[in-house]
């Protein structure tokens, strides 16, 4: 071991800022999730996560908590602190006047506007500073904001309900209920995290669905009992604008898009705008609205991650055009035969050597499902 690794001591205390970053989960949208520990002679003097765009970030909570005895501390942060002015001043300064000695920070941040310019501020200013410790773990906690600020694009999960046999409807539409009432409230925790849900025209006019976060605030970790719960965008993908106004959707709380491709009749948009609608018109691709835009798009609007909850051409045509990252299905256990629907329409896959490889990350049993965490093998992304 040499003096630069870092110890079991270290570690504990990075996956405690790693803990609190976590707090902010349901809450710091559109930035990342962030926690910090300062730590004097090996006690814990001050700690603090970021709660919410616009407020206070990490590195300042904690700082405000330690006071004088920040001076001479060593910072445990999960982000590499900020050194521009966004809507709150540059965390490296407030670090450097508090007479930090040492700052162990997890990962750069992968905004342009920081992006090691804020380690090498630090630098230099004379603070020794570590980066990597528990680089994997702080980068799970923010998947959306590091894919949209390195790549442009949101990190989009695909949500799918399928009985065993791997059917999500009778021939018919008919679909309620798949999965059962726990995966359910799963999926209620796991619209909470995003800041967009993702849906076809055919889905909204088969279920009239609501797609909106049903829970309280105190069902969800480190929120206060009586914060406002963020809802997420919803997006409709309707080519042809096909959304009727009275659907359910639009008389929710928070922001509705309908984005479509075909030349758009203004007398349909007018009408979907007095019902609430943000109408947006994308290129088209190959007949649908060309995915790649919106999710670009999506990300301008500081869209960090997309949850998307469709059915199988959207699915299929999101897959295909390599735009998911994650699937994440719900299994349950009952059979609906080979007349029912597929999870993904896949065309031109006629051969075992065109099939979509997949990797499990995890299987859990939710109730009585099974949930399956995937990700598309490198194949996938065709
Ligand atoms: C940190 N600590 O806790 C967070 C950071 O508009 P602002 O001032 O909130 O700045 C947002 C940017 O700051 C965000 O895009 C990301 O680069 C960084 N977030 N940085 O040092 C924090 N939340
Ligand atoms: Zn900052």
């Amino acid at each position: 071991m040499t003096a630069a690794d870092p110890t079991a001591a270290d570690q504990e205390l990075m996956a405690r800022a790693v803990r609190l970053a976590a707090r902010g989960l349901f809450t710091t949208d559109p930035n990342p999730r962030v926690g910090c520990v300062l730590v004097q002679a090996g006690d814990v003097v001050g700690e603090g996560w970021h709660r919410r765009a616009g407020e206070a970030h990490a590195e300042r909570i904690a700082l405000a908590a330690a006071g004088p005895r920040a001076r001479g501390s060593t910072a445990y942060v999960t982000l590499e602190p900020c050194c521009h002015q966004g809507r709150t001043p540059p965390c490296t300064q407030a670090l450097i006047e508090a007479g930090v000695a040492t700052v162990h920070c997890a990962m750069v941040d992968p905004n342009p506007l920081v992006f090691g310019q804020g380690l090498a501020a630090l630098r230099a200013a004379g603070i020794q500073v570590r980066t990597g410790l528990l680089e994997a773990e702080a980068r799970g906690l923010n998947p959306g904001f590091i894919k949209r600020m390195s790549s442009g694009l949101p990190y989009c999960r695909c949500k799918l309900a399928a009985s065993l046999d791997g059917r999500t409807a009778m021939a018919s539409g008919e679909s309620r209920w798949i999965s059962s009432e726990f995966s359910r409230l799963d999926v209620q925790h796991l619209r909470a995290r995003h800041s967009a849900i993702v849906t076809g025209v055919g889905t909204l006019l088969g279920d009239n669905p609501s797609l909106n976060v049903r829970l309280a605030a105190a069902d969800l970790p480190g929120m206060e009992p009586d914060e406002p719960v963020r809802q997420p965008w919803r997006v409709v993908v309707d080519t042809r604008l096909r959304t009727p106004a009275g659907a359910r959707l639009l008389g929710l709380p928070g922001i509705t898009v309908i984005a479509c491709s075909a030349p758009a009749d203004q007398r349909r948009v007018s009408q979907l705008e007095l019902a609430g609608a943000r109408v947006k018109q994308f290129p088209d691709h190959h007949g649908l609205v060309d995915l790649r835009a919106l999710m670009s798009w999506l990300a301008e609007e500081e869209i960090n991650e997309v949850l998307l909850e469709t059915g199988p051409i959207l699915a299929g045509a999101a897959l295909t055009g390599g735009l998911i990252d994650e699937l994440i299905l719900y299994l349950a256990p009952h059979l609906m035969g080979d007349g029912a629907r597929g999870l993904f329409q896949l065309p031109g896959l006629e051969h075992m050597e065109h099939r979509i490889p997949l990797i499990i990350d995890d299987v859990r049993r939710i109730g009585p499902d099974l949930r399956l965490l995937l990700r598309p093998g490198t194949a996938g992304a065709r």
